[in-house]
């Protein structure tokens, strides 16, 4: 009891001190990779935005966003957080994960099973797609768009025709991991926000293994975390090579620095 009493303390001690919270959770794998993080920069974000997709290109921040009658697919100028441009979707429509593909924006919603194909300059609708299942993230490589489903699976889809190709089972030390979110490909790998958590898993697209887990707890204090809901939307900018991190209803997006492992995770 002395030793759960004293966890109990620890995590909710930790829990509550935004510059010790990097390391507030105890990693449940000792051998995989823990990182943790510094802010580079703070920018403002919209507090009304319940974010489901972030990307970054050409010096815009894109986000869409979901609860039915908020949802909608924004063009926002990163400094200032000025929406530049946004298109609504219909009130019935609870929006997810966006991923920018040449001159289009593909777009998913949580349980309509289809989604919306924009222009990426006007934001103007030109085609709906579908899918069987749910839709939660989004991001692409080259040559493919991955897609996030709430399960442990990311499936491959062929840009060409946004039909599904095959599917990653993603792993950590062998168990599947689930309630992957928001994705952003970054440097050959995949990172997922998990679901409900401070975390971004570090995913290996060939293999579907998770090479390390970001721990980004503590980004916001205490009092910015009221009317806050959870860490999602993960952007990179490669030209710039930056990362950008923000979460649903957060008043703040950051640039983060990942710090590699000084020492193995602890159990
Ligand atoms: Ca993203």
């Amino acid at each position: 009891m002395r030793t759960l009493l004293a966890s109990v303390f620890l995590i909710s001690a930790c829990a509550c001190s935004p510059s010790s919270a990097p390391a507030t959770t105890a990693p449940a794998v000792s051998s995989m990779p823990a990182y943790s993080y510094e802010v580079v920069a703070t920018y403002p974000h919209d507090p009304k935005a319940f974010t489901q997709g972030l990307q970054f290109a050409d010096g815009i921040l894109y986000e869409t966003t979901g609860q039915e009658g908020e949802s909608w697919v924004r063009k926002v100028d990163l400094a200032s957080g000025a929406v530049q441009l946004q298109h609504d979707l219909a009130d019935e429509i609870f929006g997810e994960g966006m991923v920018i593909w040449g001159d289009e924006i593909v777009t998913i919603t949580w349980r309509s099973q289809k989604g919306f194909v924009f222009d990426k300059a006007t934001l103007a609708p030109k085609r709906e797609w579908t899918y069987a299942g749910e839709g939660w993230g989004l991001t692409a490589d080259d040559t493919r768009i991955f897609m996030s489903d709430g399960t442990s699976q990311i499936r491959i889809i062929d840009p060409s025709t946004l039909q599904e190709i095959s599917r990653i089972d993603v792993k950590m030390n062998g168990k599947p991991v689930d309630q992957l979110n928001e994705l952003e490909y970054i440097k050959g790998e995949i990172w997922a926000n998990v679901f409900q958590s401070d975390r971004i898993a570090r995913i290996d697209p060939a293999t579907g293994e998770v090479k390390g887990i970001i721990y980004l707890g503590g980004l916001l204090k205490p009092d910015e975390r009221r009317g806050a809901d959870v860490l999602n939307g993960i952007a990179y900018d490669k030209a710039g090579d930056r990362i950008f991190v923000t979460g649903k209803y957060w008043p703040k997006l950051f640039e983060i620095r990942v710090k590699d492992p000084t020492a193995p995770a602890s159990p």
